[in-house]
């Protein structure tokens, strides 16, 4: 597959970077003083500009996400994201072996309205397909991630409440997302349409270690309306394996 390819030449061309991000491991670059800097935790980890294969057959995440809803949202919805990004990066200039995406995203105020849906598209989506795997009822994180949730939000529980209000009440199309602030600490934030907590426009500024597409795309086939249910049924095919690894060494 031609992407092993890919993989190596990333591998050369980026280092630590590279090798950070073929692990999905963040790196944390700086911390921002003051509080209203853009963006807070910054990651060396590279997420390719190109839409990586899905690390699961389309059936996998069964029966929380159906495999029809799986096969349209990866090779229609993110795949046009990804082809629309390319477009904007050559439109706009942008040299993709300078500039990493997550860099991109942080000044996003200075790219046009389609560099801010696609490349917000194409990152969200590649994050969303990682934080999943088949699911296990009752699935939850365990060890320092654990401890960080209960501290930061009292108790698990209290955590699922807050992270799946926050999907719920997303009015129209956006995400929910799970970031690590520049306090080291935990917050659940939403964002509308493909922006994300890295973009220098977000309202709430963070490095997104889990993320939940609350877009009709997502789960209209088997949920129809009915997102609660959609979101409920999503708490079990959590990988928090990955989720953990993203945010080890950048959590207080
Ligand atoms: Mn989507």
């Amino acid at each position: 597959m031609a992407n092993n390819t890919n993989r190596r030449e990333f591998l050369k061309n980026t280092g630590k970077a590279g090798l950070a991000a073929a692990l999905a491991l963040p790196v944390l670059d700086t911390l921002a003083t003051g509080c209203n800097q853009a963006p807070t935790v910054k990651t060396g980890a590279a997420t390719p500009y190109e839409q990586q294969p899905l690390p699961y057959a389309y059936n996998a995440l069964e029966p929380a996400i159906d495999a029809a809803t799986m096969e349209i949202h990866y090779t229609k919805h993110a795949a046009t994201y990804a082809k629309n990004l390319a477009e904007a990066i050559t439109a706009e200039k942008v040299d993709k072996n300078s500039t990493s995406l997550e860099t991109l995203l942080s000044g996003i105020s200075k790219y046009s309205a389609k560099m801010r849906n696609n490349a917000g598209g194409h990152y969200n989506h590649e994050l969303f397909w990682q934080a999943l795997k088949t699911p296990v009822e009752g699935a939850k994180p365990a060890g320092k991630l654990l401890a960080a949730i209960e501290k930061d939000f009292n108790s698990f529980d209290a955590f699922k409440t807050q992270f799946g209000d926050a999907a719920k009440n997303r009015f129209g199309s956006g995400w929910a997302w799970l970031i690590v602030g520049n306090d080291k600490k935990l917050a659940i934030v939403s964002t509308p349409n493909q922006d994300n907590p890295l973009m220098d426009i977000a309202e709430a500024k963070g490095f997104p270690v889990l993320g939940l597409d609350v877009w009709e795309h997502a789960y209209y086939l088997k949920y129809q309306n009915k997102r609660p249910d959609y979101i409920a049924a999503w708490w079990n095919a959590i990988n928090w394996d990955f989720v953990q690894k993203r945010a080890a060494g950048i959590i207080g």
